[in-house]
């Protein structure tokens, strides 16, 4: 894979072990059947639990056996695993950043006890129930509600564009607590097997197709005070945790892209037109050359952000400016690589326009492009500019 200015130097022997190992997997496992799976809408659901063999949710956590591997290794991962296919990243972000981080950080120890160890061997399944129908950009405008009753909560509401709720054990759902007068955002743990929830599958998505994406119907769902998320209040909570899987997107983006570069230039050198290779013109030359460019830029990036990670330094603005421009790359440059492939590009016998399909999802969720553009700008001027 490219690494033009060899970050491959500074990595730690246990990084690249954790590199190595997941490359592999996505070879030898997924490699084979993505683009099957990719047309067929499914997730290949067999690979859940091997994932969790192989430490692939949330290692950058310690305790109740998380290996707390380094920011930079958690990243490679996320890397490689979006080289293969967004939908794959997306399980991993989904399980680590989304459901297990939180239960880890906030979280009782009963909580604790009783979910992390299963999401991470992939036994169980969880989903983070954030955007509404009305409520995308703007979560804090959040509609589900909980009601106090007896020793628990009554929760009403609807939350849509769920990446893995129709096959979740367990959604994590923010909902305002309606019996407070100060109706914070609360998260509640929910058993999707509860009464009074359906998790319906969303069909007809010409992006992320290899990555089940569901509603979430609350119609009074009763669940018990011992389910809520109890050291955190407000949407800091939410927020916090998109943070994470911001944060593992800045490095899959670098990932789709560089498949998409290898592709390419292995499809250039391949392919003779006018008596040659389509390498030998100028024209495909600046293509690559730009292509390698601007992943170079954006792999940097993943990396520096990394380091502040490590050292407790990163800022949520530092990431959401690298989150816009890897997957604003990664969304132009996968676009190139299937130009450089002529008609075979529209195939799926390549990636490059599954990639290109996937980023346009990637582009979007965890906070759109847009999004992104006035969370930096907010920081630079100090003025918000979201109403
Ligand atoms: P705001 O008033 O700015 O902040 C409220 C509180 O939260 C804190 N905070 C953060 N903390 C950690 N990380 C962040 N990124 C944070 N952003 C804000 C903030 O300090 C404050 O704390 P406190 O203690 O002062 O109360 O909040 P706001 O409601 O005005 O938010 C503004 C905005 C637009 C930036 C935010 O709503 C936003 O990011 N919107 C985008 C929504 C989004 O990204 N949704 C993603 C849904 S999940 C998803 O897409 C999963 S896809 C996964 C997959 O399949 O891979
Ligand atoms: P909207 O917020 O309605 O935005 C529509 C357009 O308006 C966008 O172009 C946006 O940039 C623009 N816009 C909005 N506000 C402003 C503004 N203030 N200024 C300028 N422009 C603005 N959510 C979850 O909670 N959990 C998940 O697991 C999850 N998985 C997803 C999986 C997929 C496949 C997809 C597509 C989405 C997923 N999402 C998930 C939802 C995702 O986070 C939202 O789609 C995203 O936050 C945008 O919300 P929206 O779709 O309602 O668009």
């Amino acid at each position: 894979m490219l690494d033009y200015f060899d970050v491959d130097r500074n990595l730690s022997q246990e990084e690249r072990l954790i590199r190595d190992t997941a490359r592999e997997f996505v070879q030898d496992s997924v490699q084979p059947d993505i683009a099957d799976h990719w047309q067929d809408g499914t997730f290949p659901r067999e690979l859940i639990t091997e994932m969790g063999e192989l430490d692939f949710y949330a290692p950058n956590l310690d305790g109740y056996g998380l290996p707390n591997v380094s920011e930079t290794a958690y990243g490679l991962l996320m890397q490689e695993l979006e080289a293969c296919d967004s939908g794959v990243r997306s399980m991993a972000s989904v399980q680590g950043a989304l459901v297990m981080y939180p239960i880890h950080a906030y979280g009782s120890k009963e909580q604790k006890e009783t979910w992390l160890p299963r999401l991470a061997a992939g036994e169980a399944v969880g989903c983070f129930g954030l955007t509404e129908p009305e409520h995308g950009s703007n979560p804090s405008g959040m509609a589900t509600s909980a009601e106090r009753d007896g020793d628990g909560y009554v929760l009403d509401g609807t939350k849509t564009w769920i990446t893995n709720a129709p096959i979740a054990d367990v959604a994590l759902v923010w909902a305002r607590d309606r019996s407070d007068p100060d109706t914070p955002v609360r998260g509640f743990l929910v058993e999707t097997d509860r009464d009074e929830i359906a998790t319906e599958k969303i069909d007809g998505k010409l992006s992320l197709r290899a990555s089940i994406t569901g509603e979430i119907q609350l119609d009074g769902v009763w669940v018990p005070e011992a389910n809520v998320l109890p050291d955190i209040e407000g949407m800091g909570g939410p927020l916090s945790c998109l943070t994470q899987a911001r944060y593992g997107i800045v490095w899959g983006a670098v990932g789709a892209a560089k498949d998409c570069f290898e592709t390419a230039l292995q499809y250039a050198g391949d392919c003779e037109q006018f008596g040659g290779p389509i390498a030998r013109f100028q024209l495909q030359q600046d293509k690559l050359a730009e292509m390698a460019t601007q992943i170079t830029l954006a792999e940097l990036m993943a990396h520096q952000l990394g380091e502040l990670k490590e050292t407790g330094e990163m800022r949520p603005e530092q990431v959401s400016m690298a989150k816009r421009n890897n997957v604003r790359m990664a969304r132009d440059q996968s676009r190139i690589a299937r130009e450089i492939l002529g008609g075979n590009g529209i195939t799926a016998d390549y990636s490059p326009m599954r990639h290109m399909a996937n980023m346009e999802t990637v582009y979007t969720y965890e906070g759109t492009h847009d999004i992104h553009t006035l969370i930096v700008g907010h920081d630079l001027t100090g003025i918000p500019a979201f109403q």
